[in-house]
């Protein structure tokens, strides 16, 4: 494997997802959905901007009739501005008018009922706020809100944007757990958000490739990674090739069903790992990927747990090639498990398509057409130093990313332990509460395994004397506590 080709390193500035596809022609008046128009709403839309970009919170209460479907329109100021990644709706831009469209969740708006939805968005000439808006194409009457006063930078944690509408607040936890706290996760701005809609990072292990570690997977070794490590997720990394997936499709099904079952009984989150590597288009596994997302996001729509991965490293394929690729297996996912996060790789070993010379930018001006999606970064700590962390730093300001693999060592996941550089990397992610997971929690023999070899057949996992150097610091960093906000 070439050197180059392993690391991630990019750069950009960004914004992504959501976004709706471009629809040609002029002016847009938000269609009627709905006999029963409102006669009226209130709109309140705040921005936090920084030179190139921001975000925008937008609270709609409906003054009219009840509704069971709504689009918001409003006109940008500026030619320059343009929405990015959006939650909470469906966003279209068409020159400067925008629309964005309720969801299923949160298309009932009775007589004063509200919600609020937002964006990533990106600016060049100016950034003022809409001055009008409309509701199922009536104008609002009531007030619209005034803009919030702009900041120079962006601040270097990011910020949390409210996010979903959620009609109800959820109870409080009725348990300790990672997933009894935080509940079913959504994208907020940047972030990943809790069922209380607070900001969190996850922070975990991945599993060495289950056709080959699956001794490493059991109620004993599970046990630790909860109680143990703490760890809040745990990442099942189903390679399609190298005697994966392809060879025998059900059979790995039913083995990633049941460790998510396994990590949901222990409170931990599980990323559904599609370990794409060689080849590395993943388009080369679209009809696999898309038979395997329908299954799997059937059987466990009703778990609060799952993060589907739908391409580990791309490389050797554009972004064009992975968003296609990602804007025909989202909707596989989605239409089974609709209010699940997915993560999409990025180009250049998810290297937001720095390895491949390109970076971060080419995911912003250009995103996957779907909502509640993160991005994935890849490093590894004795390859990847302050240029890739300068890159992922910046792209954190725009781009919701998600970790979900790196190794304290080289990118051929042996070679030097680089504690230094390992706690650097957690630093930044954590200031950014950006989630991760480490590989691997298997005893292989190399330096990025977290046991020594041997240890999964002995079973000992709770053996300080099991971990590699690896292992030792990620235990570490992994068992500290927690921050996951109720309120
Ligand atoms: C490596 C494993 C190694 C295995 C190889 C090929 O550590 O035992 O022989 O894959 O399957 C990645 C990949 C991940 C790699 C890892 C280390 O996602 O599959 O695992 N790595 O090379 N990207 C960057 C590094």
């Amino acid at each position: 494997m070439s050197l180059l080709k392993r690391l991630p390193r990019g750069r950009t500035l960004g914004v992504a997802g959501a976004v709706g596809a471009l629809v040609a022609g002029g002016l847009i008046l938000a269609p009627m959905v709905n006999a029963s128009a409102a006669s009226g709403c209130r709109v309140a839309y705040t921005t936090n901007q920084w030179p190139g970009g921001f975000t925008a919170n937008i609270a709609i209460t409906n003054l009219g009739d009840p509704i069971s479907a709504w689009t918001l329109g409003w006109t940008f100021g500026d030619a320059g501005q343009k929405v990015g990644q959006g939650w909470s709706a469906t966003y279209t831009q068409s020159g400067t008018a925008v629309t964005a469209k309720s969801l299923d969740y949160n298309g009932n708006l009775g007589t004063g009922g509200s919600t609020s939805i937002g964006f990533n968005g990106t600016w060049t000439g100016a950034n003022p706020n809409p001055a009008t808006f409309t509701l199922n194409g009536v104008a609002c009457t009531g007030t619209v809100g005034t803009p919030s006063p702009t900041t120079a930078s962006p601040s270097p944690s990011r910020s949390v944007s409210p996010s979903p509408s959620r009609s109800t607040t959820p109870p409080p936890p009725q348990g300790t757990t990672p997933l009894a706290i935080n509940g079913q996760l959504h994208v907020c701005g940047v972030n990943l958000c809790n069922q209380y809609n607070k900001a969190i990072q996850l922070r975990g292990m991945s599993t060495h490739g289950i056709q080959w570690f699956a001794s490493c997977l059991n109620n004993a070794s599970l046990d630790v990674l909860a109680n143990d490590w703490k760890a809040d997720l745990l990442r099942i990394a189903m390679y399609v090739q190298e005697q994966g997936y392809e060879t025998n499709p059900s059979g790995f099904t039913a083995q990633v069903n049941n460790y998510v079952d396994m990590a949901e009984a222990r409170g931990m989150y599980a990323i559904i790992d599609f370990h794409t590597l060689t080849p590395g288009d993943p388009n080369y596994n679209l009809d696999r990927a898309k038979t395997f997302f329908a299954s799997v996001a059937q059987r466990n729509a009703n778990k609060k747990n799952v993060i589907y991965e739908i391409a580990n490293e791309p490389n050797g394929v554009s972004w064009q090639g992975i968003k296609s690729y990602a804007e025909t297996v989202i909707p596989v996912i989605r239409a089974a498990d609709p209010d699940a996060v997915v993560i999409v790789g990025t180009r250049g070993w998810s290297s937001l398509g720095v390895s491949d010379g390109s970076n971060e930018s080419e995911i912003v001006n250009n995103p996957v057409n779907a909502t509640n999606i993160m991005y994935t970064f890849h490093f590894y700590a004795a390859s990847h130093k302050d240029d890739y962390r300068a890159v992922v730093a910046r792209a954190a300001r725009s781009l919701p990313l998600f970790v979900t693999e790196f190794g304290s060592v080289t990118y051929t996941g042996g070679g030097t332990v680089d504690l230094a550089s390992t706690g650097t990397w957690l630093d930044l992610l954590d200031q950014n509460k950006i989630s991760y997971a480490n590989w691997t929690y298997s005893d292989a023999n190399e330096s990025s395994a977290a046991f020594k070899s041997g240890t999964c057949a002995a079973g000992s996992y709770a053996n300080a004397n099991s971990l590699s150097e690896s292992g030792t610091y990620l235990r570490n960093r992994i068992r500290t506590a927690d921050n996951f906000p109720t309120s």
